[in-house]
C-alpha cells in the first residue's frame, strides 16, 4: 500500500444508530474535511470511475454520491463500468481509462488478482488509485482502500438468519463467484458465524455469475434435493432478487427465510412482501464520497487514509420507515 496514514485529528466516526436491529459500525473512518468549495490542489485534476457492474443501483448510488463530492471540490469526474461481472469486459475499460492518463481513478475491481497488472501500470504512470468496494490482493496497488466490513457483515446475516430459522434446518449460500473480495469476505463471515449453531446445517455454497435468473433456478432445485431447507444467505442484490424470484415460483416466500445483503429497491419490495427477511445494507454514498475525498487529499499532497471502513445496517419489515435506516436504501438512478 503506498501511503502513509492519516493523523488521528482528521478521523471522524461514520456510525450509523439504527433500533431493532444491530447497527454495524464502521472501523473509525476518517478522510480529509468533506468541506465544500474547491480542494486546494484539486484544480483542474481528474478522476475517473470503473465500477463493478454500471446498472447495480450499489453502484449508481456510489457513482452518484462521488460525482456530486467532485463537483463540490471543483474536481472533473468520469465514470463507466462493466456491464456484467466479468474481467474480460472490465479488463478494456480499465486499459482505456489508463490510456487517459486521469489524475485519480475510483475502481471495484470484479477479481482480487486477474486485473492487477493493469491497475500497476496505471498507477506506475502517476494516477492515484483508490479502490472502493471491492479490491485486490496485492496491497500496493492503490493509496487508500474503502469498504464495508463485510467479514462482520456476513457474521451479522448468519445470526439474524438463525434467530428467523429458530436455530435448526438447512441454510444455503448462493453468491456471485469466487475471487470477489467483498462476497468472499460476506461468506467467510457468514459461514464461520453460523458454525455456532449446531442445529443448523450448512449446504455447499452454489455461485450464480450475478444473474438472478441462474440464483431463482438454484434455490429451486436445492429445495427439490432438500426439502427440509430453512435458510438462504444471498451475497448481493441480483442474487437477493433471484433468490426471491425463485422462492415466490416455488410458493415458499416466508417460509425459506432469506438474509440478502444490501438494499436495492427490487429487494425492498420482496422485504415489504415478506419474501426477504433481513437485508444487510451498506453505504454506497458513503464510500464513493470519502474515495473523493481522499484523492482530493492526495491531489493537495496531504496524507491520506490507506483503509476506510464504511458503516452497514440490517434492515428488517420493522425498522424500514425509521429515517435513520431509509437513508441506506440504494438509488437507482441519481
Ligand atoms: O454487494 C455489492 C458490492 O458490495 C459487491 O462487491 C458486488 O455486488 C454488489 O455490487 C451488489 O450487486
Amino acid at each position: 500500500m503506498s501511503s502513509t496514514t492519516s493523523p488521528t485529528s482528521r478521523k471522524r466516526a461514520l456510525l450509523a444508530a439504527t433500533t431493532a436491529v444491530l447497527a454495524l459500525a464502521a472501523t473509525a473512518s476518517c478522510s480529509s474535511s468533506g468541506s465544500p468549495g474547491p480542494a486546494a490542489g484539486a484544480g483542474g485534476k481528474k478522476i475517473a470511475m470503473i465500477t463493478g457492474v454500471k446498472s447495480d443501483p450499489f453502484y449508481i448510488t456510489m457513482t452518484c454520491a462521488a460525482q456530486a463530492e467532485a463537483k463540490a471540490k471543483g474536481i472533473g469526474f468520469t465514470a463507466d463500468g462493466s456491464a456484467q461481472w466479468d474481467v474480460s469486459v472490465q479488463r478494456p475499460l480499465i486499459d482505456s481509462v489508463g490510456a487517459a492518463h486521469p489524475d485519480g481513478l475510483m475502481i471495484s475491481p470484479v477479481d482480487t488478482a486477474a486485473l492487477t497488472p493493469s491497475l500497476k501500470q496505471i498507477q506506475a504512470s502517476g494516477t492515484k488509485i483508490a479502490l472502493v468496494d471491492t479490491s485486490v490482493t496485492d496491497t500496493s496497488v492503490g493509496i487508500t482502500r474503502i469498504s464495508s466490513d463485510n467479514e462482520k457483515g456476513g457474521q451479522v446475516a448468519a445470526d439474524a438468519l438463525a434467530k428467523q430459522m429458530g436455530e435448526k434446518g438447512s441454510v444455503i449460500v448462493i453468491s456471485v463467484k469466487p475471487g470477489i473480495s467483498t462476497t468472499d469476505a460476506r461468506i467467510k463471515g457468514f459461514s464461520e458465524e453460523m458454525a455456532k449453531y449446531p442445529g443448523i446445517k450448512v449446504l455447499p455454497t452454489l455461485y450464480d455469475n450475478d444473474l438472478p435468473a441462474t440464483a431463482a433456478s438454484q434455490i429451486q432445485s436445492t429445495l427439490a434435493a432438500h426439502p427440509d431447507l430453512g435458510g438462504v444467505f444471498a451475497g448481493n442484490t441480483n442474487t437477493g432478487q433471484g433468490v426471491a424470484t425463485g422462492l415466490a415460483q416455488a410458493g415458499k416466500q416466508g417460509v425459506v427465510k432469506v438474509a440478502a445483503f444490501d438494499a436495492e429497491p427490487d429487494e425492498i419490495t420482496a422485504l415489504k412482501n415478506g419474501t426477504l427477511q433481513v437485508l444487510v445494507a451498506q453505504d454506497p454514498a458513503a464510500i464513493g464520497v470519502q474515495a473523493v475525498d481522499e484523492l482530493a487529499a492526495a491531489f493537495a499532497g496531504k496524507p491520506v487514509q490507506a483503509s476506510i471502513g464504511t458503516t452497514m445496517v440490517a434492515i428488517t419489515k420493522d425498522n424500514l420507515n425509521d429515517p435513520q435506516i431509509a437513508k441506506y436504501v440504494y438509488k437507482a438512478a441519481c
